[in-house]
């Protein structure tokens, strides 16, 4: 098999087997075949994952924070020399096209190791004067971490959450989604040849069930989840159970405005690339695509020509820009919304059909005449499927684009800086772009709010996310006792 690992799991420093599990085949998208066979973590695998990182965390959390920095930048170093390789390793796991990965993937995940690095020995605390006495506070680690992770970025997010969890001072359990088991593998084994000490960074394979026992394990402090809403819902109630920190990184139905006088050329490629990058398999997509009625036109015109020449094919091929669907299931719910927005009476600009070849391919799509209330408006297809929605004024498309549970992203296009502020001040979204679309830098917070999560990842926020305060009163005098 193309891209079989040493071993399923990476607990305590090495690779990890065993057989006992279930079954797990991992499918390369663009083909079908089956790439890899790896094995659920049974519970002897789970508690040496466990055990192992409460026990490594005791020390880790003792280094000097500028030491545990070190580490990381060495395994950045690791990441972007094997840049490559790891990028096809991205490619077999998710389906995405080369061109992305070399760029998008390994690439990001060691921005965050190196952001995180170097933040890690500038973490202080305060001090607060109470005349003779005072207070001074410590940010103290908040003990072993859970990452559990979606399919569509699985090395970024494994570096997004082990990064700033591991630069201040915590351990990390990392379960990757089931669909794409194989690249968090190499974090872990880059991570321990960078000189991390063993345990800090164990993956786990498995199934939602494997991610719902470490989630409630005593020993587990916190749960970062980037998933479904479906599925943030069920980590987030098991994790309150016993009160642990959670970080939730959930989908989203994000509303891309467009007003008449933006830069028609750039408004399309930003909605291009917030719906057809990675075969539109991202949370912060602008899927709703607002588009004044004036341009509409036009937009609709050279958005399609523009969409029809998309070099979709093998991934493998740097000249191709869209790959497949990342599963079997995700390109059956993608054909449903393709066949809904149909149904409902939106008028089929290009797209919508499976290109004649193995593989879960499906045509970059864009719908125009979408209204507020159809399906393909309201619920998040997560793949190349563009919604185009026509509006007349700022109030109402203000007011339209909020109109949803969701609150990831936002985007405006717009050449009136006024404006552009005052939409952006008015929407409800965690990340917003104005004049671009989908960037998603370390050193900006990334997450959402109202139904798409609780939490931001990357940033100086993450230091929130990944550590807790500690308050010391320090008494300088005598003790006034009323008795
Ligand atoms: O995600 P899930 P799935 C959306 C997207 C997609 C749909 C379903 O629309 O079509 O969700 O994808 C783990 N306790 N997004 O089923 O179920 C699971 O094993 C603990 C948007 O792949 O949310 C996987 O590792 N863990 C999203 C992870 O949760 C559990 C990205 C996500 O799986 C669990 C992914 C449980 N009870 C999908 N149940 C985005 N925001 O980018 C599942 N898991």
């Amino acid at each position: 098999m193309r891209a079989q690992p040493t071993a399923s799991h990476f607990v305590d420093g090495r690779y990890l087997e065993d057989a006992a599990g279930e079954t797990l085949d991992v499918i390369y998208p663009a083909t079908g075949e089956v790439i890899a066979r790896l094995h659920e973590a049974t519970d002897a695998v789970i508690e040496a994952a466990l055990s192992s990182a409460a026990r490594a965390q005791a020390d880790w959390a003792r280094m000097k924070p500028v030491e545990r920095g070190r580490v990381l930048m060495r395994a950045a170093a690791i990441i972007r020399d094997r840049n490559r390789e790891l990028s096809e390793l991205e490619t077999l796991d998710t389906g995405k096209p080369l061109q992305e990965t070399l760029v998008a993937d390994a690439t990001s995940g060691a921005d965050a190791l190196e952001y995180f690095a170097g933040m890690a020995a500038t973490v202080t605390g305060e001090t607060i004067p109470l005349g003779q006495d005072f207070v001074y506070t410590i940010r103290e680690p908040l003990g072993v971490c859970v990452g559990i992770g979606a399919w569509n970025y699985p090395t970024q997010i494994a570096c997004w959450k082990g990064a700033p969890a591991l630069a201040f001072g915590n351990a990390m359990i990392f379960k990757p989604s089931e669909t794409t088991p194989l690249c968090a593998l190499k974090v872990a084994e880059i991570l321990i040849e960078a000189g991390l000490p063993a345990g800090l960074f164990n993956v786990v394979q498995g199934r939602g069930a494997v991610g719902g026992r470490l989630v409630t394990d005593a020993r587990v402090a916190k749960v970062s989840l980037t998933g479904s809403v479906a599925t943030g819902r069920k980590v987030y109630a098991a994790a309150a159970e016993g009160m642990r920190h959670v970080t939730m990184e959930l989908g989203g139905k994000s509303p891309l405005i467009v007003f008449d006088d933006a830069d028609i050329e750039d408004a399309i490629g930003g909605a291009m690339l917030g719906n057809f990058y990675s075969s539109g398999q991202v949370c912060s997509n602008g899927t709703r695509v607002f588009v004044q009625r004036p341009l509409l036109d036009r937009f609709l015109t050279r958005l399609k020509v523009r969409t029809e020449a998309i070099a979709l094919g093998d991934p493998m091929d740097e000249a191709v820009q869209m790959g497949p669907l990342t599963s079997a299931a995700q390109l059956d719910k993608v054909m449903g919304y393709i066949e809904a927005g149909k149904a409902e009476g939106a008028r089929l600009v290009t797209g919508g059909t499976r290109p004649d070849r193995p593989g879960f391919y499906v045509t970059p799509t864009v719908f125009a005449d979408v209204t507020d209330d159809m399906t393909i408006a309201r619920e998040e297809i997560f793949g190349p499927v563009m919604a185009v929605l026509a509006f007349d004024d700022e109030e109402e498309v203000i007011a339209r684009a909020n109109a949803t549970e969701y609150g990831l992203s936002a985007g405006v296009f717009t050449r009136d800086l006024t404006r552009a502020h005052r939409v952006v001040a008015q929407l409800q979204a965690g990340s917003c772009w104005i004049n671009s679309y989908n960037l998603a830098p370390v050193e900006a917070p990334f997450g959402g709010v109202k139904l798409s999560g609780v939490g931001r990842e990357n940033s100086r926020a993450a230091l929130e996310s990944y550590t807790q305060v500690k308050s010391v009163y320090v008494g300088m005098g005598p003790v006034d006792a009323p008795y």
